[in-house]
């Protein structure tokens, strides 16, 4: 038994140096949804930020798009263990959404149309490390993968990264959100395996 397991360990990490530990690679886009896929039409999309103070800061679907337009190549990894490598995006950074917002808070909970939340800490989102997606490989954003848009926050496992994203709220404490009052990390960074408690 011991044997067997040391024998396959080895031989994923030889193949695949670019994958996290514990990770296997996936040519095909998973669906993982806790619920119903939300049908939002564009003229009635959202998305807001929420400092810690109450004021609120909101974009329309059109006003999102006059906002400067990144690309955006990554790997992605669900803690489920599949990695997929070499991805493409369109969306728009956070920093370019955080500009004008005023805020000491530390922390991000990510509201989902539909009910999803997920906390991440502003480090983790902001420096160019997260966006609000819209378009996947050249394509419209399919609703079941989180379209009209998501949140990506690719170097974290991917349940961080909120489909059908509708706000973020600022907190100076940190706190669980969906997931994590179920057991998995408050963080989750796949190269440590961050994965639950
Ligand atoms: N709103 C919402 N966002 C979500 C989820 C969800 O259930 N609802 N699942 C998370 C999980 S666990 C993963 S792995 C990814 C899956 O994204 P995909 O379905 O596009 O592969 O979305 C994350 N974002
Ligand atoms: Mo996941």
């Amino acid at each position: 038994m011991a044997v067997i397991s040391r024998g396959f360990g080895a031989r994923r990490r030889e193949s695949t140096p670019e994958l996290p530990p514990g990770q296997y690679l996936t040519e095909d886009f998973p669906v993982l949804s806790a619920g119903p896929t939300p049908n939002i039409h564009m003229s009635e999309w959202s998305f807001g930020i929420r400092n810690e103070v109450g004021e609120v800061a909101s974009w329309t679907w059109d006003q999102l798009h006059e906002l400067p337009i990144e690309d955006v190549h990554t790997d992605i990894h669900c803690v489920t263990r599949w990695s997929k490598l070499g991805t493409s995006w369109r969306g728009v950074s956070l920093d370019t959404l955080f500009e004008g917002i005023d805020t000491a808070a530390s922390f991000a909970m990510a509201h989902s149309y539909g009910g999803y939340t997920t906390n991440i800490p502003l480090d983790d989102l902001l420096g160019g490390q997260s966006w609000i997606a819209f378009e996947f490989e050249g394509e419209s954003l399919a609703p079941e993968h989180g379209g009209p848009a998501r949140l990506i926050v690719p170097h974290l496992y991917f349940w961080k990264s909120a489909k059908w994203l509708r706000a973020l709220t600022l907190m100076e404490e940190d706190a669980p959100g969906f997931w994590e009052q179920n057991g998995y990390n408050m963080h989750g960074d796949p190269w440590t395996e961050e994965r639950y408690w």
